[in-house]
């Protein structure tokens, strides 16, 4: 397993060191968060390969990218302000037009949502799929 930053979301402050990178990613996906989706919603990638995820906030709000129950390694290579993941699942923290990147490798395929954990913006619709094929 990479490196785990186990942290709650919040504090201010500059952002953390990034993590080292998991590998030569298979694909690159590139996720824009608006106030208040995600676009796309449905992101796909191969179990046992490192999928990247390059996350552009361009909304105003802060937003962030959370999956919970996965079994992944997490690098957060670009950390935006606050990026976080966690023991439990992946969790990257975004301010307001701020940008990140982070490189996922999921043991097991399987159809996971994400979404937005900040308060009221799951409910309004910042969710998504992440479809992970063997
Ligand atoms: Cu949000």
């Amino acid at each position: 397993m990479a490196a785990l930053v186990v942290s709650a979301c919040g504090g201010g402050g500059a952002p953390p060191e990034p993590d080292a990178p998991l590998g030569e990613p298979s694909v690159r996906l590139d996720v824009t968060m608006r106030d208040i989706a995600f676009e796309p919603a449905t992101l796909e990638g191969r179990a046992r390969e490192v999928i990247e995820i390059a996350l552009k906030n361009t909304g105003s709000l802060a937003h962030d990218f959370t999956v919970k129950e996965i079994a992944a390694e997490v690098a957060v290579t670009q950390p935006a302000s606050r990026a976080r993941n966690t023991d439990t699942g992946i969790h990257v923290h975004l301010d307001g037009r701020t940008e990140s990147v982070m490189q996922l490798r999921v043991a097991t395929p399987g159809t996971y949502e994400f979404y937005c954990s900040v308060s009221g913006h799951r409910p309004a619709g910042m969710a998504g799929t992440l479809v992970v094929t063997d």
